[in-house]
């Protein structure tokens, strides 16, 4: 059994206002209209856990030590003081979303937790740069992929729960970093404390929560979760129910665009003939997003919505359009676009087998009375 002291629920589980998803596992998910702040409360951060919590004692806290080894030149391990002491801190602000993050809307369902919208969250991390790190190690020409590694434990296993890696590339990349805050807090257990990856627009998968190993590798990382159809989309569209050829399929990176809306809540009351603010959050993988679109007529008609400026390149962009309640249903539909073209679907995503990447458009229903 694990001792669950350390991660403050030793009198029982209660992560209100979250919801808790029905998994052996410990699996929390955000009621939407909860995530309508450009930084997301801690209170409100969705918990994401493929297997037990790792068994970590108060005292490991500050000895904490993370190994670079593999494809390095000179491999090493650091503890905490020093990875503060040797390289810069600097803090990214980023969305983590789970791959996973509104499976439930797939039909037919897939295997896998049935989340609903809310497993996705912008916040402040603080930490040092990966690439600092590996650039210290000396990273040799032959190395392509990284492999990381932690401590916690598949349900009813002793194999990990979670070993995944970043291509070379993103691991070097400027925003990737080793975090220890969030928040302007030091990083809790429950979030992978006291050290995660965080991969600013990869899925979060690609966020090890208690790191203490990054291997670099001469090819793909194949840890736990790095194979078969596990964070893995198939690169050409796929049927339910359709034989399912793995070689085909590829490891999800950066995640596509997408948006909810925060504000008003789906099912709420307002007052007929009135105007409401709508608003959201929109966020993209590898492109900016390059603009939202509102529909209150099932998708027929569009019109573009006010955007906040991009204050950082990871983080969620604010949009906000104004409504008239005419009827006394109405349903409000929200569509963003990147930079590169790429538009929601409306509805779900193309399905697959595992009901990743479903960035269908948001919905909520507004009544009057
Ligand atoms: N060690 C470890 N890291 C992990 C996981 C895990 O199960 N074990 N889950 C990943 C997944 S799938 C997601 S979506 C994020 C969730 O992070 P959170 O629990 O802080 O929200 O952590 C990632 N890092
Ligand atoms: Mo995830």
């Amino acid at each position: 059994m694990v001792d669950q002291s350390g991660f403050g629920l030793s009198g029982g589980i209660s992560l209100a206002p979250l919801s808790v998803l029905p998994d052996a596992s410990l699996n929390a998910e955000c009621p939407t209209y909860l995530l309508d702040t450009a930084i997301t409360p801690l209170a409100h951060f969705f918990v994401r856990n493929n297997g037990g919590l790792p068994s970590i004692e108060a005292s490991e806290l500050k000895t904490w030590t993370i190994a670079i080894d593999g494809n390095v030149d000179k491999p090493q391990r650091f503890r905490l003081p020093e990875l503060r002491e040797r390289f810069e801190t600097v803090s990214v602000t980023a969305v983590l979303e789970c791959a996973g993050n509104g499976r439930s809307a797939f039909e037919p369902k897939t295997d896998g937790l049935q989340w609903s919208r809310g497993a996705v969250a912008c916040l402040e991390w603080t930490g040092v740069r990966l690439t600092d790190v590996l650039r210290h190690c000396g990273v040799s020409p032959d190395a392509i992929y990284t492999g990381h590694h932690s401590r916690d434990k598949a349900p009813n296993g002793s194999e990990p729960a979670l070993s995944r890696g970043l291509p070379l590339a993103k691991a070097l990349a400027e925003e990737t970093l080793l975090a220890f805050e969030v928040n302007g807090e030091p990083l809790g257990l429950l979030h992978g404390g006291p050290l995660r990856v965080v991969a600013p627009g990869f899925p979060g998968s690609a966020w090890q929560k208690w790191v203490e190993r990054i291997e670099l590798r001469d090819q793909v990382h194949d840890g736990a979760k790095m194979n078969g159809t596990d964070y893995r989309l198939p690169s050409r569209p796929i049927l339910p129910g359709e034989p399912v050829d793995e070689a085909t399929f590829l490891v999800i990176e950066a995640m596509p665009i997408n948006s909810l809306i925060t504000f008003p809540a789906d099912g709420s009351v307002h007052e007929a003939g009135t105007n409401v603010e709508v608003r959201g959050f929109a966020w993209c993988g590898d492109h900016s997003v390059a603009g939202v679109s509102i529909s209150i007529d099932g998708g027929r008609m569009w019109q573009s919505a006010e955007l906040e400026p991009e204050a950082h390149r990871f983080a969620w962009r604010r949009f906000r359009k104004w409504i008239p309640l005419h009827q006394q249903e109405t349903e409000i539909i929200a569509r963003a676009t990147d930079s590169s073209g790429q538009v929601q679907p409306l509805g779900t995503a193309a399905w697959n087998p595992r009901g990743y990447c479903n960035n269908g458009t948001h919905k909520v229903r507004l009544r009057t009375g």
